[in-house]
């Protein structure tokens, strides 16, 4: 059965405590995000599993996004990380998992998603901006925290806020 499309077709799951070093190891590969610490992954998967996602392809994570209902604006879900497999990118997968964290019953109340990115990341910034079309909404882009705020000699780009909303979830 090697190799049959459905079979290839990655699985949308919620993750738990035990899938957080799978999940560091992609974010690791994938090369373009912030690094967090192995208990950081473990604990989002599992005190966060209902805004997290992941994507199993064949027992292997391939795909992950974390997120949180921000405490200070219940009705907005924080995205906080996207990370897609090499082998995935350009099939659309960032957007399903976005679309998997909004469809559950947990997150119906959600009115706006938020991400920050870097400037130059186009592909990060269409998936949020492809949502704001999807659901007929305003996408507003605004500087949020300054390349100053991270530490000298770093070179870690500035975050910029995309926030997208208010739409329905219902
Ligand atoms: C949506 C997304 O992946 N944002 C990245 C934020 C930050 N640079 C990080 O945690 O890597």
């Amino acid at each position: 059965m090697a190799n049959h499309p459905t079979m290839d077709k990655p699985v949308l799951r919620k993750p738990s405590a035990s899938d957080g070093t799978q999940v560091w190891e992609l974010v690791k590969k994938a090369g373009t995000l912030d690094l967090n610490s192995v208990y950081s992954y473990i604990m989002l998967c599992d005190i966060f599993r209902d805004t997290c996602v992941i994507a199993v392809q064949q027992d292997i994570i391939v795909g992950y996004m974390s997120a949180y209902r921000r405490p200070d604006l219940p009705d907005t879900l924080f995205v906080w990380q996207a990370a897609v497999d090499s082998s995935q990118r350009g099939k659309g997968l960032g957007k399903e998992m976005l679309r998997e964290l909004l469809n559950r019953e947990e997150n119906e109340w959600i009115r706006f998603v938020e991400a920050t990115i870097g400037p130059e990341n186009i592909a990060s910034r269409r998936l949020f901006t492809g949502l704001g079309e999807e659901k007929n909404a305003q996408c507003q882009l605004s500087e949020y925290y300054p390349a100053s705020y991270f530490p000298e000699g770093s070179g870690h780009e500035p975050e910029l806020l995309l926030r997208v909303g208010p739409f329905t979830n219902k």
